[in-house]
This record gives structure tokens, sequence and C-alpha cells, in this order.
């Protein structure tokens, strides 16, 4: 069966799915953004689960619960600051969505919402950040088992409107 890619927008603190990514940094402790945002939504059991991780490299994700978020799990995943080596950075965005797919299959879960990645703080551009999530997303859904919603939570119309772009541009819906 094929998963379904939407976009919405929404705060992501407030959706009733399995798990949510969060938008984290290397040291997993929290921060502004997104990030903030589901620490206070989540409140303080989320930031003592996470001192627990060891940190988090780039490119990768690690989980926690949900605490006392709708969502049942957390998974953080730290996208790259924009900058530099700009193919290196693309891949280790679509790191973030490969790594969250595989650790959400791992969970067993049937609905996950993304954040637009490294979009805030890391300044990674919209647009390409959009056309990276949708193509690591539709590879990485090819070979899935339990997912069948993957929501886009976009916190901005005009971040929707790049994520609806790059799924048009490559094909309808999922
Ligand atoms: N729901 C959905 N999306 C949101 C929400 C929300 N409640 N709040 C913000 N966004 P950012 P980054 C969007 O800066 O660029 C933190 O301090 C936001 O509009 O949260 O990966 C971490 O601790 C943007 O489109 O994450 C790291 O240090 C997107 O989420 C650093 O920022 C990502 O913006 C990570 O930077």
């Amino acid at each position: 069966m094929k998963t379904e890619i939407e976009v919405i927008v929404a705060d992501i603190t407030t959706l009733e799915v399995d798990a949510i990514v969060n938008a984290a940094n290397k040291q997993l402790k929290g921060g502004g953004g997104v990030d903030g945002a589901i620490h206070r939504a989540a409140g303080p059991g989320l930031l003592e689960e996470s001192k627990r991780l060891n940190g988090c490299e780039t490119g990768d994700a690690k989980v926690t619960g949900g605490h006392d978020l709708p969502a049942s799990w957390v998974i953080h995943a730290v996208g790259p600051v924009w900058g530099g080596d700009k193919d290196e950075k693309d891949r280790l965005l679509a790191s973030c969505y490969r790594v969250a797919v595989e650790k959400a299959e791992g969970l067993n879960c049937e609905s996950l919402a993304f954040p637009a990645i490294s979009t805030g703080v890391y300044g990674f551009p919209p647009d390409r950040a959009a056309r990276v999530a949708v193509g690591a997303l539709r590879e990485a859904l090819k070979g899935c088992d339990s997912l069948r919603r993957v929501i886009l939570c976009c916190y901005s119309e005009e971040s929707a409107a790049h994520h609806r772009a790059a799924l048009d541009d490559t094909g309808s819906g999922g």
C-alpha cells in the first residue's frame, strides 16, 4: 500500500499522530523554534529523557517518548546548518528524513509528521529544502511497511507552497 504525503499548515505540537519529528540540535537539550515549542508542550520529562541520549550527529535522529504531547513519540533529527558545501548539506538533510522514516517504521508508526527541518535558525533555503525533503521521503517510503500517512507540517503558507510545489514536481500525492 502506498503511503500518502500531505502538506498542512499547523503547529506540529498539536497533531494527533503516532510520531512527530523535531528539528533538534546536536546537544538534544532543547532550543528555540519548533524544538522549543515541542519541549514546552511535552513538559520537563522530555528534556530529562533527551539528556540521557548523549546528543546526536547531524543527519541522524534519536527517539524519545512524547510525554505530554498528543504524539506517542518524538524523533529528534539534527538538520545541517546551511552554508559551505551545498551538496553535502543536501545529503545531510535528506538523511534526516530517511533516518526518521526508518525510526518511525521501527516503532511501527502509521502516522508521522515533519516540520521543515533546517529552514529556520539553520538557514537552509526553504524551496531547496522542500525539494530535498520530498525526494528523500519518496525514496525512503518505497520500502516501508507500517507508515500510511506522512504529514509535512509547515508553519506558514509560504513554506506549505514550497512543499506542494515539490510534491507536484515529483508526482502526485504519494
Ligand atoms: N510547528 C511546526 N513548525 C514550526 C513550529 C511549530 N510549532 N515552530 C517553528 N516551526 P527551526 P532549524 C518551523 O528554527 O532551522 C532550534 O533552536 C519554522 O518556521 O525550528 O532546523 C534547535 O534547537 C521553520 O520552518 O529549526 C536548533 O538549535 C521550521 O520549523 C535549531 O533551532 C524549522 O525551524 C534548528 O534549526
